[in-house]
């Protein structure tokens, strides 16, 4: 009998279900981008990171074989083999052939981990070319193989193993005709699952790339959890004192966990989990962390008289200056609000954090009078710096608003005044910002020289920041305001182009002005607004005819192609100084033939970007040395 007349009505309706996943892949996983392409480890991960919530799985393991197919191993229980009595066939087949199915099978707990996709295993197997899952338990390896969703042969034992192991193993091979990339980028990899490694205490998670002859292996292992969490974010700082306070505790079925530290810098670097997923929008869990360190530092404050009665309340940003906090809660039914369906609607969250955080930071208070005076201080430091800064504010909108009523001298602006149609070029120095001007085409390009490099946001506070006159010219030329008074729509310009030099130097100014944008108008850089000119690093010369390359294998790729002979004249250009008008024009700033690199940035990776840019623009030597020794091998062209 062949498979097709074993079907009966419930496998018909399995088939039809994948078949609509594979039909409306936006639906299940977001996208089919490489986003959507990592999302499927995630998927198969979350699983095993369930196994491990629930107590019985320590060790993962990922590896990304030569192929770009993924292997994921739990040593956890293993997938139930047993037939499932509702679907005529085993739990494993239920749990990668039937949409939504997850945990609500076997076990009978709810899925913890996932929450915002959390769309299961079965669309993996949906949306790959092939899925093999190995079962041991019992003392018996149990196997299953499909494709495209479509199951080849019924679950059959393949061996036998020791008894007391157990465990489930996942490869799979996403489909090339669904996914726009099917190459996996270890980095991305990684960073998530230390994210989740960091955030269930003591998993063991192994990360290994097997596609090039030397493995390369990532091991993430955290006794502490978001204790962990918080000393990795504050790496490239100054911690304000020792400890991380750390708070956990379950009320009303949400298990809370808290972890906070704060530095001798401005920002607030808060991150919300729910499941383990970060929501970048906050919501109730965020607000009960809020109104919780706001109460009991007040309370602390006045009891201890550092705030004295004519003195007004600290506010919730005096108090999370130089804060670095994760909030991190479990609940079985997460419900997601807002626009984006990121927000966590649950009322029961913010009760739960508010009460957990409330009673352990008093009694930690307490226990630690010296940490408790040092936060209480600088937190007082930073409401009367509030003060000067809006003073500061109110000071510089009179003089020259910050709305884009009256703009910077130096700006040479555009004609065109729809947004759409119009650039705005920030330029290193003068003369290149000279050359750019007699460049650039009058009606859409604006161009902004900026003197030497601009200030390092990441090191002052807001009422220096204001004082600044280099900042000051970008945020009045953007037209946006920023803060509370930022409003997108009054943007003047819809590509904002920074243009450095070629080298080390041009690298830090492009990077002070990225740390300037991201910590101050962060919503320009997610709408995709930002962007960074390349300019050629060669000119070639040969016979009267001119080429330019952008990057050592270009210049190789042309010279091959002109040969290698003595007639060929090269020049490397060291800054954007060293050409004309006419070159500047014809190699980095003509909309037609120019490079333009937009700069990306991803919510799902909020906590990341926020340790790169406070270790790479803050007072620490050794975690940067650290982070540029790891990352130097993605830099291209850095002339040094
Ligand atoms: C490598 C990726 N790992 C997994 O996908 C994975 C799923 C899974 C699991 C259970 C144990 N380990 C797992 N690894 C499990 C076992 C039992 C009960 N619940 C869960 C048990 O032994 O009783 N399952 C996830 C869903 C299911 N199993 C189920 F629906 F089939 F039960």
């Amino acid at each position: 009998m062949s498979q097709q007349q074993e079907y009966g009505a419930d496998q018909i309706q399995i088939l039809e279900g994948l078949e609509a996943v594979r039909k409306r892949q936006g639906m299940y996983i977001g996208s089919t981008s490489e986003r959507g392409l990592h999302h499927l480890v995630y998927e198969i991960v979350d699983n095993a990171v369930d196994e491990a919530l629930a107590g019985f799985c320590s060790h993962i393991i990922v590896e990304i074989n030569p192929d770009n197919s993924i292997t994921v191993i739990d040593d956890g229980r293993g997938i139930p083999t047993g037939i499932n009595s509702k679907a005529g066939i085993p739990a494993v087949e239920v749990v990668f052939t039937v949409l939504h199915a997850g945990g609500k099978f076997g076990g009978g707990g709810y899925k913890v981990s996932g929450g915002l996709h959390g769309v299961g295993a079965s669309v993996v197997n949906a949306l790959s070319d092939w899925l093999e899952v190995q079962i041991c338990r019992d003392g018996k390896i149990y196997q299953q193989r499909y494709e495209r969703g479509k199951t080849m042969y019924p679950l059959k034992e393949v061996g036998t193993c020791d008894p007391e192991k157990t465990g489930t193993k996942v490869t799979f091979k996403p489909d090339g005709t669904i996914f726009e990339t099917t190459i996996y980028d270890f980095n991305t990899l990684k960073i998530r699952l230390r994210e989740t490694a960091f955030l269930t205490k003591n998993l063991k998670i192994t990360l290994r790339d097997l596609r090039e002859e030397e493995v390369n292996e990532r091991v993430f292992h955290y006794e502490g959890g978001i204790k962990e969490f918080v000393n990795y974010l504050n790496k490239g700082k100054e911690p304000l004192y020792p400890e991380v306070i750390y708070c956990e505790g379950t009320k009303d079925n949400v298990y809370v966990e808290v972890a906070l530290q704060h530095n001798d810098g401005y920002n607030d670097a808060s991150f919300s989990f729910v499941n383990n997923i970060i929501t970048p929008e906050g919501g109730t869990h965020l607000a009960g962390f809020r109104s919780a360190i706001t109460r009991t530092f007040n309370q602390y404050a006045r009891d201890q008289k550092i705030l004295k009665e004519k003195d007004d309340a600290l506010t919730g940003d005096d108090i999370r200056e130089g804060l670095t906090a994760i909030i991190s809660i479990k609940i079985s039914e997460p419900q997601f609000e807002g626009q984006t369906k990121q927000k966590l609607g649950n009322s029961e969250a913010r009760g739960a954090v508010d009460a957990i955080v409330s009673e352990q930071l008093t009694y930690f208070l307490e226990q630690h009078p010296q940490v408790a005076k040092l936060i209480c201080e600088k937190s007082v430091l930073a409401q009367r710096a509030r003060e000067a800064a809006r003073k500061a504010r109110e000071a510089t909108r009179r003089k020259s608003p910050l709305d884009g009523n009256s703009l910077p001298g130096k700006l040479a602006d555009c004609s065109d005044n729809d947004p759409k149609n119009c650039e705005i070029f920030i330029v290193e120095g003068d003369s290149a910002g000279g050359s750019a001007k007699t460049a650039r085409s009058r009606a859409t390009q604006a161009i902004l020289p900026l003197r030497g490099k601009i200030l390092n946001v990441e090191k002052a506070r807001e009422d220096k920041i204001y004082g600044n006159a280099e900042i000051r010219a970008m945020i009045t030329a953007f037209g946006t305001g920023i803060h509370e008074d930022f409003d997108i729509s009054k943007l003047r310009y819809h590509k904002i182009i920074i243009m450095t030099d070629a080298d080390v130097d041009g690298a830090h100014i492009a990077t002070l002005m990225l740390t300037f944008l991201y910590r101050f108008m962060p919503e320009l850089i997610r709408q995709g607004y930002v962007y960074l000119a390349t300019p050629p690093l060669y000119k070639i010369e040969k016979n009267k005819k001119v080429w330019y390359a952008y990057s050592d294998e270009e210049l190789n790729r042309i010279l091959t192609e002109i040969g290698r002979d003595g007639n060929n004249k090269i020049q490397r250009y060291k800054g954007l100084g060293e050409m004309d008008a006419e070159q500047l024009w014809e190699t980095t700033m003509d909309p037609e033939r120019r490079i333009l690199k937009k700069v990306l940035m991803d919510d799902i990776n909020a906590s990341e970007i926020d340790a790169v840019f406070s270790t790479l623009m803050g007072d620490k030597v050794e975690p940067r040395r650290e982070f540029i020794e790891e990352n130097a091998k993605y830099v291209q062209n850095l002339d040094i």
